[in-house]
C-alpha cells in the first residue's frame, strides 16, 4: 500500500512575528470534537450555538458589556469589516435618503489593513488620519476629519505594529458628536488590556462594536475572532434573510463556519480567564521588557514596548542572516524589527535570539 506523507505543522519555537500561538490544550481538544458543527445554522446545530452565545457572553465580561450581541467570527477581519458594514447599514436607515448618501469612516493610519478591504468591498471612503510621536491617532486629525457623512471612527486597542492604545474615549466623544459610531479594534490587545490600566473597553467609554480575537492572545485555536456590539440593532443591521434553513436569519458574513473555533474560544476562556489571561500578559509583558533592554543595550534603537510587542531598528543584513538562522520575524512598514511576545514565546527562546543576534553581527 502507498503511503501519503502526513505533514506536521511546524512548531512555534521560532516564530516572534506571529499573532497567533499554541492554542491551550484544553481548546485544541475542544476544536478537534467540534470540528464538523456548523454555528452558520444554529437551529440545527444547537450544541454549538449554546457554545457561541457563552463565547459572546464572556467575551462580553472580559470587555466590559453586561448585555453584549455579536458573535464568534473568523478572525480580527471579519470583525472589523462587519463593524464597518453594520456602521454603514445604521447610518444609511438614519438618513432622510436612504440609500443615496456617501458615507466615510475615520481611522488612524496605524489601523490593521483589514479596514482598507471593508472600506473597499463596502463602498465607503477610508479617511486615515496620522498618529503622534507616540503611534496614537492624533485627535485632531480625527476631530478634523469627521463631517455628516461619517458613519464610524475606528480606534484601535493594541496596534499592530507597536502595540499602541488610541486614547478611545475621546475619540468616541468626536466621533458621537458627529452622530457617528464607534467601533475599537481590540482584536490582539483585548484580553490582555484588562490587566492593565488602559481605558480602552465598554466600561471605559460608549463605544458601539469592538472586535476580539479569542485565536491571538486567547489562545484558542484558528478560527475564533469575535464581534461584540452594545446594541441588538448592530447585528440587526448585517442580517439576511434565509428562509429554507432553519433558523430564518444570519448575520455572519460567511456561512458555513467552523464549530471547532467557537468551542477551542470557549474552552480557552473557560481555562483562562481571568487568572491564566493575567499571568500571560505578566510574563509576556516581562519578557518584552527584557528584550527591549537587551536590545537598547546592543546600541539598537527600540521603540518602547508598552504592550508585549517589541520593535527596534536593525539593518537589513543583519535581519536577513536572523531569518537565514530560521527566526521568523518580520518588520514594521518603517523596516522596523518586530517582536510579538505571545504566550509561546519564552525567555529562553529570546534568550537564543540574542546569542544568534551577538553572533551574526560580529
Ligand atoms: N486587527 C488587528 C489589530 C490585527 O493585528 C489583526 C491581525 C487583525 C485585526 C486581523 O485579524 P485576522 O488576521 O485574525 O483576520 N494582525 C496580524 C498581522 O496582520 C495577523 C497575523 C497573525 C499575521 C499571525 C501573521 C501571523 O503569523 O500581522
Amino acid at each position: 500500500m502507498q503511503r501519503v506523507r502526513q505533514p506536521t505543522p511546524q512548531d512555534f519555537d521560532r516564530v516572534l512575528s506571529s499573532m497567533c500561538t499554541e492554542p491551550h490544550p484544553r481548546a485544541h481538544e475542544a476544536a478537534v470534537e467540534f470540528l464538523a458543527t456548523n454555528p452558520g445554522d444554529p437551529a440545527t446545530y444547537q450544541t454549538v450555538a449554546d457554545l457561541e452565545q457563552e463565547a459572546v457572553d464572556t467575551l462580553g465580561e472580559i470587555t466590559g458589556l453586561d448585555d453584549p450581541f455579536g458573535y464568534v467570527t473568523s478572525g480580527g477581519t471579519e470583525a472589523n469589516i462587519q463593524a464597518v458594514h453594520a456602521a454603514r447599514n445604521r447610518a444609511d436607515a438614519d438618513s432622510d435618503a436612504p440609500g443615496s448618501d456617501e458615507h466615510n469612516i475615520v481611522a488612524p493610519t496605524s489601523v490593521h489593513f483589514s479596514v482598507n478591504k471593508a472600506a473597499e468591498m463596502l463602498g465607503v471612503e477610508l479617511r486615515t488620519v496620522p498618529v503622534d510621536d507616540d503611534y496614537r491617532a492624533d485627535l485632531d486629525a480625527v476631530e478634523a476629519a469627521v463631517d455628516d457623512d461619517t458613519a464610524l471612527v475606528i480606534g484601535v486597542a493594541g496596534s499592530t505594529e507597536y502595540g499602541r492604545v488610541d486614547a478611545i474615549p475621546a475619540m468616541t466623544e468626536i466621533a458621537h458628536d458627529a452622530s457617528a459610531r464607534m467601533h475599537v479594534d481590540a482584536s490582539w490587545g483585548g484580553f490582555i488590556l484588562p490587566f492593565t490600566d488602559y481605558e480602552w473597553s465598554f466600561a471605559d467609554a460608549p463605544i458601539d462594536s469592538m472586535a476580539i480575537d479569542p485565536h491571538k492572545f486567547g489562545q484558542a485555536p484558528v478560527p475564533a475572532g469575535g464581534l461584540l456590539a452594545r446594541e441588538r440593532a448592530t447585528v440587526d443591521a448585517l442580517a439576511v434573510d434565509t428562509p429554507y434553513l432553519e433558523s430564518t436569519s444570519q448575520a455572519t458574513l460567511t456561512g458555513t463556519r467552523s464549530g471547532a473555533g467557537v468551542a477551542g474560544a470557549v474552552a480557552a476562556m473557560d481555562e483562562l480567564w481571568p487568572a491564566g489571561y493575567r499571568q500571560q500578559y505578566r510574563d509576556q509583558q516581562a519578557n518584552a521588557e527584557f528584550l527591549a533592554r537587551e536590545l537598547a543595550v546592543r546600541g539598537i534603537d527600540v521603540v518602547e514596548p508598552t504592550l508585549p510587542l517589541v520593535t527596534a531598528s536593525l539593518s537589513t543584513a543583519t535581519f536577513e542572516a536572523l531569518r537565514d538562522e530560521e527566526w521568523r520575524i518580520a518588520r514594521t512598514a518603517a523596516g522596523e524589527l518586530r517582536v510579538v511576545c505571545m504566550p509561546h514565546v519564552s525567555r529562553a527562546s529570546l534568550e537564543a535570539f540574542l546569542a544568534d543576534l551577538d553572533r551574526v553581527r560580529s
